[in-house]
């Protein structure tokens, strides 16, 4: 059922708890961890604790899920004390996504470029 826990997915075993990681907030609905392979001096990923596969189908199917982890990235930032970052959902393998559990990357702490690759 939508939103329902995956035995095979990664960020619901973090979610559950059952595989570490660097937690820097949590809410009733979402976790923020720090990402494993950082791209950037800041890199953490906000998650929806439900299960959904991709940004496009958390915002069709839970859209105040997806307010939620939107809220949450600009709360991280503010933590983190971003002026500017980048918010990016990789949606699709074609678009870099590896892991099939709705994240958002807020990535910040040094100069971006546009496009990006
Ligand atoms: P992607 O957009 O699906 O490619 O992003 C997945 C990210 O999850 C990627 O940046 C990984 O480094 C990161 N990650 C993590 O932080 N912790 C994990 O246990 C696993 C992946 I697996």
């Amino acid at each position: 059922m939508a939103g329902e826990p995956q035995d095979d997915c990664l960020f619901c075993k973090i979610v559950a708890g059952s595989i570490p990681a660097t937690i820097v907030r949590e809410t009733e609905t979402t976790v923020a961890f720090r990402d494993i392979n950082p791209q950037a001096p800041t890199h953490i990923l906000v998650i929806p604790k439900a299960h959904y596969k991709n940004a496009a189908v958390l915002g069709a199917e839970a859209p105040q899920l997806a307010a939620d982890v939107l809220a949450e990235t600009q709360a991280v930032a503010d933590e983190e004390k971003l002026e500017s970052y980048r918010i990016v959902f990789n949606t699709g393998s074609g678009a870099g996504q590896t892991v099939w559990h709705a994240h958002a990357h807020v990535l910040g702490g040094r100069g971006m470029e546009w496009p990006p690759g």
